[in-house]
Formats: C-alpha cells, sequence, structure tokens
C-alpha cells in the first residue's frame, strides 16, 4: 500500500494504482498517473459509447489496462485508488476497499500532490462557475497567467499533466471545486479559498445538510494561517461557519461598508473609497452577480492585479451560457434560459434578478429540496404562474399548494407551450428548473440547449 499520510513521502513509481470511474476525471487522472511512472489499471461499474471511448483510449494510446461494465476482483489488488466525484464515499465499492485498507483518494486530492503552482480554489452552493470566469479573465498579467480547472469540466489533472509538460511558472489554477470532490482529502491545501454563499444541496448524495457544509469546509481544512479564505461576508450561516478557520479570513460584500470593495450610491468604491465603476456599466443582471463580481475582485487584487484590469473586466463580461441566459423576445415575451439552476437558491436569486411579471418552468430530478422554501419569494403579481414538469412536478405541485397558480405537464417540451399559452406581452418566460436534468436529460447543458431549441423554432414543442 502507498503510504499517503506525509505528501512529501509519496512514491507512485511503480506502484499498483487503480482509477475508479471512466468519465473525464478517470480519463485525465489515469494518464498523470501513468506518466508519473505507476502502472495503471482503470474501472468502470457503466459501459456507454462515452466510457468505452475513453477506454479505447486509454488502452490503444497510452497502453493503460481498463475494464468496463464491471468491477473485477481487480480492481481490489491495488497500492492506492483514485476516484471519481461521481462516486460516493457510501458506495458499496468504496466500503469494501476501506475494510481493505486501501488508500482513497480524489481526482483532486491526488493531482494537487504533483503541482507547486499557486493555487486559487472556488467552492459555495451557487456562483462557482461564474466567480471562477470572472477570476480567470481578471488574473491575466505578466506575472499572472490562470487556468481554469475542476468541477466546471476540466479536470485538475489534465492541466497538472500539461504544465507537467509545458511548465509555465506564472501559471496560477482556478479551480472551481465541488462538494462530491471533497470526500477523499488529505493534503489538498490551495494558498486562496472562496466561499461564495451556501445554502441547502444535494442532499440525495449527502444526506444531510452537515455532511454537505462538512464537505465543503474540507477544501480549507489543511489551509495554514498565512492563506486566504475569502468568503461572502452577507451570508451570515458562512460567516457563523468560518469563524474559526486557522488562515486570515476576509470578507467580500455588496451590503457591508467594511470590506475592501463597497457598494455604494450606485457604485463599486476600492480600498481608498475611489470609484472604480459604475453599478449601471455592468451588464448581466442580479444581485448575485455583483456579489460574483466583487468576490473575484476581492481575490485579484490580494494577487496583485490592478483596479483598471478588474473594472474593465466587470464592464465586458456578458454571463456564461445557460445562466439567467436571455433567449430571445417573441410576441413582446421574453424567454430566458436558467438552466443551471438546479437548487432552491439559485431559483430565488432568478425571480429577484426580474422586475417584469414571470412565468416560472420549475421541475426535473428532485436532489432532495423542500419547494416549500419558494413561497415567500413568490408574489402573485410577480411570479405570475408556475409550470412544473418531469419526475419532480407532482412534489413540486404539492409543495406549492393553493399559495401560487400553478400547473403540472409532462416534460419541457409541454411545458415551453403552456408557457407560451399562458404569457401575455411583458412578461418574462424563465426556465429555472431548480433541479438536476438526468430525468430527461445527459446534463444541464442539453436541457438548456433544448429549451432554447424550442423557443428560437430549431425544435417544434
Ligand atoms: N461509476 C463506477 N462505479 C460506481 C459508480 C460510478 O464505475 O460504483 C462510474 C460511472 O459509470 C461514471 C464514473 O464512475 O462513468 C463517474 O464519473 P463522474 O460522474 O465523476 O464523471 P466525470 O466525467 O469524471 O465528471 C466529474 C464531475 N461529475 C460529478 O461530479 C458527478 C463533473 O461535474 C466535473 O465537471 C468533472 O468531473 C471534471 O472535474 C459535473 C457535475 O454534475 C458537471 N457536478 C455536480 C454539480 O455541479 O452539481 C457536483
Ligand atoms: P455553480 O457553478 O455554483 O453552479 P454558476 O455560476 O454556474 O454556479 O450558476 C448556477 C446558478 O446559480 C445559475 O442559475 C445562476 O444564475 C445562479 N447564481 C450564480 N451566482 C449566484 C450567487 N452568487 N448566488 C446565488 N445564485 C447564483
Amino acid at each position: 500500500m502507498i503510504d499517503i499520510s506525509i505528501k512529501e513521502d509519496i512514491i507512485i513509481r511503480d506502484k499498483n494504482i487503480v482509477v475508479i470511474g471512466l468519465g473525464i476525471s478517470g480519463l485525465e487522472v489515469s494518464k498523470l498517473a501513468n506518466y508519473l511512472g505507476a502502472k495503471v489499471f482503470v474501472s468502470d461499474s457503466g459501459s456507454t459509447k462515452i466510457i468505452n471511448s475513453n477506454a479505447m483510449e486509454l488502452m490503444s494510446i497510452h497502453h493503460i489496462a481498463c475494464e468496463t461494465g464491471i468491477h473485477s476482483p481487480k480492481i481490489y489488488k491495488a497500492d492506492m485508488w483514485i476516484v471519481s466525484p461521481g462516486i460516493s464515499k457510501n458506495s458499496k465499492i468504496i466500503i469494501k476497499a476501506r475494510n481493505l485498507g486501501i488508500p482513497i483518494v480524489s481526482e483532486i486530492e491526488f493531482s494537487s500532490w504533483f503541482t507547486s503552482r499557486p493555487i486559487i480554489a472556488v467552492t459555495g452552493s451557487n456562483g462557482k462557475t461564474t466567480t471562477c470566469n470572472l477570476l480567470h479573465q481578471m488574473c491575466q498579467s505578466i506575472e499572472v497567467h490562470s487556468t481554469m480547472a475542476g468541477n466546471m469540466g476540466i479536470p485538475f489533472s489534465e492541466q497538472v499533466l500539461n504544465d507537467l509538460l509545458k511548465p509555465d511558472k506564472n501559471q496560477v489554477y482556478i479551480l472551481e471545486i465541488s462538494s462530491f470532490q471533497m470526500e477523499f482529502i488529505y493534503h489538498f491545501s490551495p494558498d486562496i479559498a472562496i466561499y461564495t454563499n451556501l445554502s441547502i444541496d444535494h442532499l440525495d448524495r449527502h444526506g444531510s445538510k452537515t455532511e454537505y457544509y462538512n464537505m465543503k469546509l474540507q477544501m480549507s481544512k489543511h489551509m495554514n494561517i498565512e492563506n486566504h479564505i475569502i468568503y461572502n461576508g452577507d451570508d451570515l450561516e458562512l460567516i457563523e461557519i468560518l469563524k474559526n478557520s486557522k488562515s486570515k479570513l476576509v470578507p467580500f460584500s455588496i451590503q457591508r461598508l467594511d470590506t475592501l470593495y463597497k457598494v455604494d450610491s450606485g457604485k463599486i468604491l476600492n480600498g481608498e473609497n475611489q470609484p472604480i465603476l459604475n453599478i449601471n456599466e455592468i451588464s448581466i443582471p442580479g444581485e448575485h452577480n455583483l456579489s460574483n463580481m466583487i468576490s473575484a475582485a476581492t481575490c485579484s487584487h490580494l494577487i496583485g492585479i490592478k483596479d483598471d484590469k478588474i473594472s474593465q473586466v466587470m464592464k465586458k463580461y456578458s454571463g456564461i451560457e445557460h445562466r439567467l441566459e436571455y433567449v430571445s423576445v417573441l410576441k413582446d415575451i421574453e424567454f430566458y434560459n436558467d438552466s443551471k439552476a438546479t437548487n432552491i437558491d439559485s431559483v430565488i436569486v432568478a425571480i429577484k434578478s426580474f422586475t417584469k411579471p414571470i412565468v416560472l418552468i420549475l421541475g426535473g430530478k428532485n436532489k432532495g429540496a423542500d419547494f416549500r422554501l419558494l413561497l415567500p419569494h413568490i408574489k402573485p403579481n410577480h411570479v405570475r404562474e408556475i409550470i412544473s414538469y418531469g419526475e419532480a412536478g407532482g412534489q413540486i405541485n404539492t409543495a406549492l399548494g393553493d399559495a401560487v397558480r400553478s400547473v403540472q405537464v409532462s416534460d419541457l417540451s409541454s411545458a415551453v407551450k403552456k408557457a407560451q399559452y399562458l404569457a401575455a406581452p411583458g412578461d418574462i418566460v424563465l426556465l429555472s428548473p431548480g433541479c438536476a436534468s438526468f430525468d430527461q436529460f445527459s446534463n444541464f447543458e442539453e436541457r438548456g440547449n433544448f429549451f432554447k431549441s424550442l423557443i428560437l423554432g430549431t425544435t417544434k414543442a
């Protein structure tokens, strides 16, 4: 077995490393472990087209042994396991491997052993991808070359291997970290951690709010007194949870006046109380996006990025696909695609981002959310109708009861048809589903693209 207790003493060369999962994390971490001289075996219980094609790539190009459609007994003949985020620590194979004393690490943990570049790690329940993208645009200077990786879809292992093959001494990693990725963490320690906010999510995976929050806290657990934790100072729960951290705590806020950047009288002010931007120069909607910008600005400032670069990015930033994305206007009805809103809090901020009347489409696969939490944020003259669909449609309808006009349909296509029928000129039709997409789609991107194709007429409702 590999002794993983002291990071500096870990030896990988010639060790039997089993990688569990052959999605993008498994694919890329196998290449990294192989490059470092380990004997790699990869196993995935599934056998979809993607899994099989990843296996083919590893076997034919990298000569790495793989199995798909099964976890054979071979997986337990290992000096260490590297697991993909999609595999829960409560799964049968993990419990068995633990009982056999096999050390198990996550893809993020393993990759972090092989880089000494600075790491900025971003987590939270919402706003991670947006904050990472803002930071990535801000952190480009002669001295700082940022590279994004993590939960947004680029495995950290891929970027670490790229840097080993073609080193860039000015490289700074901006990692988007999910709670799933923090289940097997032993040494991972970013230089700067950002906590955007915390609210309940992923109950189906973690079982309780406490366990979910604990996974989020894993990200900063090994940080030291020299490191910084930038956190949302408007989030009371987050303040409480982080208060005993060893690292330097740096709040950001859109309400307080004691933070590095402040929002005051329609302007963003810097540490010298000088305005760097008028709020109305920002083109993406919602206070939550202002909060994302201020957190990215705070972090950029800490690593020496100048205010003119920060404000330039804030002005130019036009948002990311599937996050409150404007689709089209038809018969004076505006359509927005917010397919990435997969929890209650992101639906709440979406509602708050508009003043016009909304016809809201909710639904998909419930992750254990309580839809009654939406009720205090739904005013009948603002959210005029709710259309629920998919696996969670019935639960949503029951949770909302008579408090709001709601109708349940079977699928997204019918929901769009219904929304077009119910919306009046001047209204907004908003897909902000508050659920995962997996009941009817492969991922949130496919759901958002399908919604857009219905609106733009490229697919018939
Ligand atoms: N599997 C087994 N045995 C098991 C269980 C699963 O072999 O007992 C296999 C599955 O068949 C699957 C693989 O393990 O092929 C698991 O792969 P994965 O789901 O971890 O997929 P990756 O392609 O590696 O993607 C992961 C993240 N997926 C998840 O967290 C579920 C991606 O986040 C991330 O972009 C990627 O790593 C790169 O870092 C996705 C996600 O949905 C987008 N994240 C959640 C979210 O944002 O809400 C947290
Ligand atoms: P994440 O990567 O954490 O899922 P994204 O930036 O992809 O976050 O946004 C996901 C959803 O959350 C979108 O619907 C978006 O409008 C919403 N959102 C973005 N930033 C925030 C925030 N700071 N607070 C609450 N919701 C947010």
